[in-house]
């Protein structure tokens, strides 16, 4: 979600009404103090809008031998990915590698000591990373290191007075100083500093994230997925009369996000930013799915669920007929999932999603929009210019949907392309329920 942190705010809002009387009370305390997370989101939803200050043709010299370190990663899969992309970004802005992070495998928020901390390439694949991404951000390791100068710790401010302004200010300070240009290490220190402010437009993000590949033990875990949804597929087309010699196979994912926290967290969104589209029930994700136009029936729809919904088959059960539904468990691969942590789950059913014929999210959900990210970025390379406004000549596979928002057909879910020449993550970070394309997106 956009509000990344709704987990976190939603646990507060499940608490009995004594104890959310002191919760005011140090709601209010934290309204007041500048150094919590609660006037942090304040200050964040205030300081997006401000140009970015990257420009696609200045390429910066990264240099090898120079480092910028950054604190542990933290959050959901997507929030973390994005922390990443803006530790990346950071360390380019100095010229400098990043070096290898440190992700976060369990999706525990306070504790730390629950974070498990995940080094980078145990998830990504380090090499091709730095290969795909050479000349625009590297990860360097540890070892590179040759410890003969102090580092310089950069402390990252927090809370309502460390705005997006003075984020950037201090950023290009570090570089105008001559005497920091030669240390080896920069480390930034501070509480997720990268959580927060933005300094740069989504083609950047995206050419990072095109260079996040999984490791290989994870990739064929991956496959081995997508292999068991295709040949259910392929079995429910040979027990059709129409059986083709060829049978084509799409299948269908929907990042069904209806667990109760998110449910409780969104409808106290909605009431407080006055909008009606952020939350969907089960019954209109079912019913939006439905009404998608030239589907070719039976098909294996793919439910991307957290795990506390796997026991509850409900979610299975009122799709229309010829629309299959399978979770994890139901597809025989929870055995595959069942070994990994939280991050790596939610890795490999990011990337079910993300190479799925069409995939149907939600417009408020950080997972969902970085899914749509991906998959616009694919449908450029392959030549697409103008998706939206033309979705009768679409070919139907790889298309993307938020069922969160009617569409302009009848019941189905609206059409949903990331806007590749916006200049903050504002949208895909926060989620929005504007997702129509503009005309001028092009390759990049
Ligand atoms: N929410 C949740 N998702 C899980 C869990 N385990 C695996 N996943 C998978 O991860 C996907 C979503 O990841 P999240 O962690 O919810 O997403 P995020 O990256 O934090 O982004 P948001 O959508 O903004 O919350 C789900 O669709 C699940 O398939 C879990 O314990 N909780
Ligand atoms: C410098 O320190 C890092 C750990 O902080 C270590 O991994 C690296 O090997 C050290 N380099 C040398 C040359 O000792
Ligand atoms: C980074 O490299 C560019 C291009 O070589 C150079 O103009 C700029 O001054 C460098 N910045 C820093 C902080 O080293
Ligand atoms: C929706 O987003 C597009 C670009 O992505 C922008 O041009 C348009 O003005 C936005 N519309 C509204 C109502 O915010």
């Amino acid at each position: 979600m956009g509000l990344a942190n709704w987990r976190v705010r939603s646990y507060n809002c499940q608490i009995k009404p004594i104890i959310a009387i002191i919760i005011s009370i140090l709601l209010l305390r934290a309204v007041l103090s500048p150094s919590t997370s609660f006037a942090w989101f304040q200050q964040r939803i205030s300081s997006y809008g401000a140009t970015p200050i990257t420009e696609p043709n200045l390429r910066a010299t990264v240099r090898n031998d120079k480092f910028l370190e950054v604190p542990q990663i933290v959050w959901g899969l997507n929030n973390q990915k994005i922390a990443l992309a803006r530790g990346l970004l950071t360390a380019r802005f100095l010229n400098r590698t990043l070096l290898m992070p440190s992700l976060s495998a369990s999706l525990f928020y306070k504790e730390v000591e629950l974070l498990q901390p995940m080094q980078f390439d145990k998830i990504f694949y380090l090499e091709k990373f730095n290969s795909i991404c050479d000349g625009f951000v590297q990860v360097g390791q540890y070892s590179k290191l040759l410890n003969k100068t102090d580092p310089f710790e950069m402390q990252k401010g927090s809370g309502r007075k460390w705005t997006k302004e003075r984020d950037l200010e201090q950023l290009k300070e570090v570089t105008n100083d001559n005497k920091l240009h030669d240390l080896e290490l920069v480390r930034i220190v501070g509480k997720n500093p990268f959580l927060w402010h933005d300094h740069w437009p989504v083609r950047d993000y995206a050419e990072i994230f095109g260079c996040l590949a999984l490791v290989n033990e994870i990739e064929n875990d991956v496959v081995k997925v997508i292999s068991k949804i295709r040949e259910i597929s392929i079995k429910a087309k040979k027990n059709t009369a129409n059986t083709v010699p060829n049978p084509i196979v799409p299948y269908i994912a929907v990042h069904m996000r209806i667990e109760k926290d998110w449910m409780i967290h969104c409808k106290k969104w909605e009431q407080r930013t006055g909008m009606n589209q952020i939350c969907s029930s089960k019954k209109e994700i079912l019913d939006r799915v439905s009404h998608i136009m030239g589907i070719n029936l039976p098909a294996v729809v793919y439910l991307a669920i957290a795990d506390s919904l796997l026991e509850d088959d409900s979610v299975l059960k009122g799709w229309k007929t010829g629309l299959m539904p399978y979770e994890k468990k139901r597809l025989g691969v929870w055995e595959i999932y069942k070994k990994y942590p939280y991050l790596i789950r939610s890795a490999i059913d990011f990337e079910v999603c993300s190479r799925a014929d069409i995939f149907v999210g939600n417009s408020f959900s950080t997972f969902s929009g970085l899914v749509v990210l991906s998959r616009t970025q694919r449908l450029l390379k392959s030549g697409f210019k103008d998706l939206c406004g033309n979705e009768d000549q679409l070919d139907i596979r790889f298309t993307s949907y938020a069922y969160n928002i009617l569409g302009d057909k009848i019941g189905a879910p609206k059409v949903w392309m990331t806007d590749m020449a916006d200049l903050s993550l504002q949208k895909i970070s926060y989620g929005t329920n504007n997702i129509s394309c503009d005309a001028n997106m092009s390759i990049s």
